[in-house]
């Protein structure tokens, strides 16, 4: 074990969620858990998520160079399977016990993680339902979305769609300047009550994969530094793809699996069991 993977915080201890949570939840498609980490455990992790991501982006053109997409954010995907000490702040057994209290469920699996810093200066992440790209047979699908450093509204946190999960997909688009207007007119014709959270650093939000969600831009001087984990509930199986987008994950997270086969491969460790 390396020097610095000895002297990290494990992250195991529980973290409660309430049954009024798991129902706001459930009601919502999000909420808001505070504190879900402390702030010497940010303090421990954030310089390293930081260092693994800018080792690791592809990105580097200027922020005026880029589109949309591309302005939104700094990222990088399984920065668990690149840096063992990243590794453990994604396979906390405390960040995946509270995904599976709120989606009910008695084991997750990681589909994956995503380091996504926005600039400063960054621009805004266009609406979206995350699960457009996932060729996942289930809707026990969550992404926690954690603040390594406090997110007030000119930072960039994300503001979800309120009870509209439990549509499924609401138009066949993935990210970017087109899924911005189609959502925009989505939310608008239907009148959809939008939610935003305020968070210091260490609270998480977590949202269900059909939940659409967007994010202002970074307006302020500092980064928005956000980890992200992706879990799906134990035992789901990968679906026939429904778009262009979902073989593209397929290959890339369920290595030599086909529709109907279950989604644990070595790339999907079981990261809580009740
Ligand atoms: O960090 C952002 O701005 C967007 C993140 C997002 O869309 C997600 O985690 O699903």
């Amino acid at each position: 074990m390396s020097a610095i993977l000895e002297t990290l915080p494990e992250l195991n201890s529980d973290y409660t969620v309430t049954p009024q949570q798991t129902a706001a939840y459930n009601r919502d498609g999000h909420i808001l858990l505070r504190g879900l980490a402390n702030h010497s455990e940010v303090d421990a992790y954030l310089p390293l998520i930081a260092e693994s991501l800018e080792k690791h982006r592809k990105e580097r053109r200027a922020l005026a160079e880029r589109g949309t997409y591309h302005k939104a954010f700094i990222q990088v995907g399984n920065l668990w399977e690149l840096d063992e000490n990243v590794k453990r702040f994604v396979m906390a057994r405390r960040f995946a016990k509270a995904a599976a209290d709120l989606m009910g469920v008695d084991g997750v699996r990681i589909y994956h993680d995503q380091a996504l810093f926005k600039e400063p200066g960054g621009g805004h992440t266009p609406w979206h339902q995350d699960q457009f790209y996932w060729p996942i047979d289930s809707d026990k699908t969550i992404t926690m979305w954690m603040a390594l450093d406090d997110t007030p509204v000119e930072r960039g946190p994300m503001v979800f769609a309120s009870g509209v999960h439990g549509k499924g997909p609401l138009a066949n688009i993935g990210i970017g300047d087109v899924s911005a207007d189609v959502y925009t007119k989505l939310a608008k014709d239907n009148n959809w009550s939008l939610a935003t959270y305020e968070l210091n650093a260490g609270d998480a939000t977590f949202h269900n994969g059909w939940t659409p969600h967007k994010a202002p831009g970074n307006s302020s001087s500092k980064v928005r530094p956000a980890m992200t984990v992706i879990y799906m509930a134990d035992g789901v199986r990968v679906s026939e793809p429904m778009n262009d987008a979902q073989p593209i994950d397929m290959a890339r997270w369920f290595p030599s699996r086909k529709p109907g086969d279950l989604a644990d491969t070595e790339l999907n460790p079981l990261v809580y069991k009740k």
